[in-house]
């Protein structure tokens, strides 16, 4: 098995299991995690987190071996592929954090830029080196990383294929936190601050940041209006007010 998929409790926990190629994303590990995503999506875990297999990297991106001699159809079609998978992992309905133990390059990078949060060892490196393969990233790397870090920053990455360490990610907000310690326990102390709350209110909250970065201001304030008015009429919006004022610990039923 290329992914090791576990429950910690009310987490779910995916790690990439190469740690032989760095945990590159070959064919086996991007359909495993496919699977995977299936157990989340399924299962009644309340927040995701990804790492990677040893202590060297998180992820060295796609796998290098299976990249040469695609033709232009096979590419574009891989492309949308993984980008399709990315997607799928950032539109789950529980919140997802990278644990980055190490490099996460590439698709890598592209894998944790898909998840809503990010947390890297000190020493880590991150980075989109497909330029100096002569290629662009094909993951949403293009795509998401401007949208994060400013356009500025992107291109500088992007362009020159330069890998940042865990300090300068973490000042120009790629990551959200470094972790000096133990990884899995500041991964997992993370996603506890959100696992007692409503996953309801957690996807309006996520979809209003996310989908408002699409579009306008304006558009974007009608979208949290919008959003804003489903969480009033939920059942956990109504719990968490009338909790408050009978000075009690709301009980949300995500919904
Ligand atoms: N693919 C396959 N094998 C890899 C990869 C990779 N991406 N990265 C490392 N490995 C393997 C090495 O070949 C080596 O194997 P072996 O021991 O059999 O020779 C083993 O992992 C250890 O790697 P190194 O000896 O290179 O370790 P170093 O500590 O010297 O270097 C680096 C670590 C800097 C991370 C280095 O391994 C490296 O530069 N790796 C490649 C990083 C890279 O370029 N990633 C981008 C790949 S392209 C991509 O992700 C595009 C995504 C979108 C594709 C769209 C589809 C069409």
């Amino acid at each position: 098995m290329a992914i090791r998929f576990e429950r910690i409790e009310e987490l779910a926990l995916v790690t990439l299991d190469r740690p032989e190629a760095l945990n590159a994303l070959n064919g086996s590990v991007l359909r495993e995690f496919a699977l995977a995503l299936d157990e989340v999506e399924k299962g009644d875990a309340r927040a995701l987190l990804i790492t990677g297999a040893g202590t060297k990297a998180f992820c060295a991106g796609a796998d290098i071996k299976e990249l040469l001699g695609r033709g232009q159809s096979a590419a574009r079609a891989a492309s949308r592929f993984g980008q399709g998978l990315l997607s799928r992992l950032e539109g789950l309905k529980v919140p997802s954090i990278a644990l980055i133990n190490g490099y996460a390059m590439g698709g890598g990078l592209e894998l944790a830029l898909a998840c809503t949060l990010r947390i890297a060892v000190k020493g880590a490196r991150l980075g989109l080196p497909e330029i100096k393969l002569g290629l662009i990233p094909g993951y949403g790397g293009t795509q998401r990383l401007p949208r994060l870090v400013g356009q500025a920053r992107a291109l500088e990455m992007i362009l020159g294929g330069r890998a940042v360490e865990a300090e300068e990610a973490l000042a120009m907000g790629l990551v959200n936190r470094l972790c000096e310690g133990d990884l899995l326990a500041a991964g997992i102390a993370f996603a506890r601050e959100m696992t007692g709350l409503s996953l309801h209110a957690l996807a309006l909250a996520r979809e209003a940041v996310q989908r408002g970065l699409e579009g306008s201001l304006e558009e974007g304030l009608k979208l949290e209006a919008d959003l804003n008015a489903l969480a009033f009429a939920s059942e956990d919006g109504i719990e968490g007010l009338k909790a408050f004022l009978e000075k009690r610990k709301p009980t949300f039923r995500d919904a």
